[in-house]
């Protein structure tokens, strides 16, 4: 990079200074021409700007209840996903639960079975944390040929908010653990009644029964009124319109975890109970779908993600995976959160193919596409976190790779 950062980036990527300001006598300065207007009147609940258009998209369904959208990722900053934007997958539609009835059951292998209004909880300790939720079938796509687009069809089963709630731990000390509770079981109140097993020792880690995100009450998509949000793990043990919790000595063998989210692997035996989300990383701009305006300065950025703590490192390269740079990490990088990464590129007009990987506190390392399907075969639908691979084309296009 040359030694004067700001004279160079405009040179770089091509934008014109100002030409002939203030140059006829009399005429308007460019400072006096600087539009206003008179703005619209104050409202009681804010909106984006109507020039705005990040949406996700909502697929033509035959069954619309069962199904889900993508966070717009190449189209969110920073690390936090808009709620609006948040993705959304539903097994049985959004129910529409009113919080002055809505309880929460705490029973099973404990002292004292609880019941809990959403007021009651309210009133216990809080916590707010932030974390991604990952659905386990993020990606899942990319196990038979890594063919998605562009960034939310190929990883927008992942987002990024700040949870309120109140920490499991408390509610499970209050209702007087048992020896032989070593699982409990959570469920929803929507129709599938999701249920889904988790160990002890993790809801006495981690683990929220939340009401709110991103500073306002948990939005309907999300599990209103009361979700738990279990750090780290594949989204759908983050048990959403959660109605029970139920202390029991060993899994339940629901059918959420029997019939689904179990990975199918080459030799046709399953692995089960594949809980965490492994570290994961995709470049969002340039991403599949974008155009790069031509040659210059280009800042590439991307997410990075980790269930088993925080990002340490994320390298891209920019000529195919043949040499690789370390990526700047914004701060704070928080554990099983999003992790803003940023690295400054001269593009210099010709094809290639750019990449990230990224390295989680653990020593992991996000796997090629070869290394990934060499361990676990082609089978599963489920827990693809190889590297994904953008094809830039001469005439800037961006392609999946
Ligand atoms: N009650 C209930 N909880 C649920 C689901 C559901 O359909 N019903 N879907 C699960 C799945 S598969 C995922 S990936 C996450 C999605 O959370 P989100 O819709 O808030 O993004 O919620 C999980 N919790
Ligand atoms: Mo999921």
């Amino acid at each position: 990079m040359p030694k004067n950062p700001r004279r160079s980036f405009l040179q770089l990527s091509g934008i014109a200074a100002l030409a002939g300001c203030g140059a006829q006598p009399g005429a308007k300065t460019e400072e006096e021409k600087l539009p206003s207007e008179l703005g619209k009147p104050i409202r009681a609940y804010g909106e984006r700007s109507q020039f705005e258009t990040a949406k996700r998209a909502v697929p033509d369904l035959k069954r619309p209840q069962i199904g889900s959208t993508r966070t717009p990722l190449a189209e969110t900053e920073g690390i936090i996903t808009p709620s609006s934007l948040h993705f959304e997958r539903h097994h049985a539609g959004v129910p529409e639960l009113d919080p002055a009835k809505h309880t929460l059951l705490l029973h099973g292998l404990v002292d004292r079975p609880l019941v809990f209004t959403v007021a009651d909880l309210k009133r216990l300790p809080s916590a707010s944390h932030i974390y991604f939720v990952e659905c386990a079938g993020n990606s899942g796509g990319e196990w038979k040929a890594p063919g998605g687009a562009n960034a939310a069809a190929s990883f927008g089963l992942a987002s990024c908010s700040e949870w309120t709630g109140v920490p499991l731990k408390i509610l499970l000390e209050e209702a007087g653990l048992k020896k032989e509770g070593k699982w409990l079981v959570a469920e929803g109140a929507d129709a599938c009644k999701m249920s889904r097993s988790l160990p002890i020792d993790k809801a006495l880690d981690d683990c929220l029964v939340a009401y709110a995100q991103n500073g306002e009450a948990i939005r309907p998509e999300q599990g209103y009124p009361l979700r738990l949000v279990v750090p780290g793990y594949e989204g759908n043990v983050n048990v959403k319109w959660l109605r029970q919790i139920k202390v029991v000595d060993q899994p339940n063998q629901t059918k959420d975890e029997t019939s689904k989210y179990t990975d199918l692997l080459a030799d046709g035996t399953s692995r089960q109970f594949t809980f965490v989300m492994d570290a994961k990383s995709v470049i969002t701009y340039p991403s599949g779908g974008q155009k790069l305006t031509g040659p210059g300065f280009q800042e590439i950025r991307g997410l990075a993600w980790s269930g088993r703590g925080v990002i340490d490192r994320v390298d891209v390269s920019t000529d195919g995976g043949k040499t690789w740079q370390k990526a700047a990490l914004q701060e704070p990088r928080l554990p099983k959160a999003f992790t803003r990464f940023r690295l400054p590129w001269h593009w210099d007009g010709k094809e290639t193919e750019i990449v990230a990987r990224a390295v989680d506190s653990s020593g992991y390392t996000q796997p090629g596409r070869d290394e990934l399907t060499a361990a676990r075969g082609m089978n599963s639908a489920y827990h693809y976190n190889g590297v994904k691979v953008w094809k830039i084309a001469a005439d800037g296009s961006v392609k999946n790779g």
